[in-house]
């Protein structure tokens, strides 16, 4: 049978009936703001990249072609549909055209490779996939081959030279037509998680839960229709897509700047391009661009506001965003699963430099408990909990995860070890969960040992983080090898040819003949990747 993807409540009744009642949850829709903002002033230019400039109206009829093309390929309603784009144009008509079929995309990143993107579509259900030719030197032709060949004849539409693939152009060239609005209520796509152990875990975000965190961020962020965003993050994850990133300055009728890649020459050449305002970088990039611009050729004189998140950002390099760049830092800690936190952009340069704000929401409700699950003493770190009218309350299909990651009273575990300042802003001070934040990138470590322990030659692995000065953290494998032991370059090609995107391949590895006893009898592999942890920070 055909599953229809029909909504199943996430939050209880009464959680419902609160959101409703607080006017945080209203009858918007994703395509449907987008067509109001379209109709409102549809010559305004929507997406601005170094290929041209697109107006709302253009964006928004060229989405209508996409849903019927999707529509006239056997595609319906509740269908889920993996999306993986780089930042261009397209991504925003795949987006809003599949919604406006009634279809549920399902975002993946541009740098997914096989076993990423069959474990989406597997995991999903998905009925199609849309992706590009070439990005970043990579043919995508090439993944949706692997990925037909492990999953039966999927339809895929491909943006720009489509070969043998459906071409994405040919739905965009089509004839308009105009379907119902989604219930607001339901599943409007399905979000990656960072910030879990094995496979990402798919993330229902409804309409109403989204477009919430979009007015309210667009807000906290002070954008206006004259506000111009730059991706330069990959678009499909949830901080540049939502925080309030480019859906936020739809929201706000503003314009959207994209950029291929956030290195300094081009994201600046987009930034001067597009007179940009405000944009959202990861760590390791906003370092790079507090060295970069004090002799850039590139005029940056538009940006006010640099938001910086995804990962710890020291406050040492935080320090220098502000004076290096003419802008005020904005810090963001959030996560796709809902819970979003903004330094607000007129705190004290002290609150900017040294936190990572305070949440959306005055319905977001924060616990930070010791390990007993026990509410920590004021100003102490602890794992946080939230629940709130963003923050799911489960993730898609996956009865296991569910159990562990939510509390019975609907928290989330954010894995997360933060402590709070008196003041109410959050700093975050590391992690209880296995997951090795490489710049904001998240590496899930079970996923990559797996892969490692599948080699022929390996007894056993255990992916570690190392300090690094600029992503944060770096990725070490330790490994227990046959002699004699495979070399890490073989290691590295092994990982690539599971078909695992480029940032979780493993950044050194260490061979070892037996792992350190953890004192209990039972392996943990937690105790364990601890254990090595100190072993590799503090050699004795
Ligand atoms: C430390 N750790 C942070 C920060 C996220 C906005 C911003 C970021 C994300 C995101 C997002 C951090 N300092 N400023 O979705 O809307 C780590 C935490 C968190 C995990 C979530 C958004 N900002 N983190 O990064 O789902 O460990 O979302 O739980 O990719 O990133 O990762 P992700």
């Amino acid at each position: 049978m055909r599953r229809t993807g029909a909504p199943r409540q996430i939050w209880p009744d009464e959680f419902a009936r609160r959101y409703l009642d607080a006017g945080h949850w209203t009858d918007e829709t994703l395509p449907g703001f987008f067509r109001a903002r379209a109709e409102a002033h549809p010559d305004r230019i929507a997406v601005a990249t170094a290929e041209g400039r697109h107006s709302y109206a253009e964006i928004d009829a060229r989405s209508d072609a996409v849903a019927a093309g999707l529509r006239a390929a056997g595609l319906e309603p509740g269908d889920r549909i993996v999306l993986q784009l780089p930042n261009i144009a397209e991504f925003f008509t795949a987006m809003f055209g599949a919604m406006r079929a009634g279809l549920i995309p399902v975002y993946a990143l541009p740098a997914h490779r096989r076993s990423e993107i069959v474990h989406f579509v597997q995991g999903s259900d998905a009925r199609a996939f849309i992706t590009c030719d070439r990005a970043v030197g990579y043919d995508h032709r090439v993944l949706a081959r692997e990925v037909r060949a492990e999953v039966g004849d999927l339809p895929v539409f491909v943006v720009g030279e489509a070969e043998e693939f459906g071409s994405f152009a040919a739905l965009e060239a089509g004839e308009p037509e105009r379907f119902d609005d989604p219930d607001p209520a339901s599943v409007a796509f399905l979000q990656l998680s960072g910030g879990s152990t094995g496979l990402s875990k798919l993330i229902p975000r409804t309409h109403r839960d989204y477009v919430y965190t979009l007015r309210e961020s667009a807000r906290i962020c002070e954008l206006s229709a004259d506000s111009v965003y730059l991706g330069t993050l990959p678009i499909a994850h949830n901080f540049p897509m939502s925080s309030p990133g480019t859906l936020g300055t739809f929201y706000a009728g503003g314009t959207v700047s994209l950029a291929l890649s956030p290195s300094p020459d081009a994201a600046f050449a987009a930034i001067e391009r597009d007179r940009v305002t405000i944009t959202g970088v990861v760590p390791p990039i906003a370092i790079l661009w507090s060295r970069a611009a004090p002799t850039t050729r590139f005029d940056l004189s538009s940006l006010e506001v640099l938001q910086v998140g995804g990962a710890r950002f020291a406050p040492e390099a935080a320090r220098q965003v502000e004076p290096a760049l003419g802008v005020t830092l904005q810090q963001v800690y959030g996560m796709a699963e809902g819970l979003v936190n903004y330094t607000r952009l007129d705190d004290p340069e002290e609150v900017r430099v040294n936190t990572q704000g305070r949440p959306i929401s005055a319905d977001d409700e924060l616990r930070i408990v010791d390990l007993r699950g026990e509410p920590v003493a004021d100003g102490e770190a602890g794992e946080l909990l939230t629940r709130g009218p963003y923050t799911i309350r489960r993730y898609h299909a996956d009865a296991d995860t569910n159990a562990r990651a939510f509390t019975a009273e609907g928290f989330y575990r954010t894995g997360d070890l933060v402590s709070r300042t008196p003041e109410g802003n959050l700093v975050v001070r590391g992690r209880v969960s296995d997951v090795i934040n490489r710049g904001g990138e998240k590496i899930p470590v079970e996923e990559v040992e797996n892969h490692l322990i599948g080699h022929a030659q390996v007894v056993d692995a255990v992916l570690v983080p190392i300090p690094d000065p600029l992503l944060g953290e770096r990725s070490c494998a330790v490994v227990i090898a046959d002699d004699p032991a495979p070399a890490a370059r073989e290691l590295r090609a092994w990982i690539r040819e599971r078909g695992v995107a480029g940032f979780k391949v493993p950044d050194q590895f260490v061979f070892v003949d037996a792992f350190p006893s953890t004192g209990v009898g039972k392996i943990d592999r937690r105790d364990l990747r601890a254990a090595l942890k100190r072993t590799l920070h503090d050699p004795e």
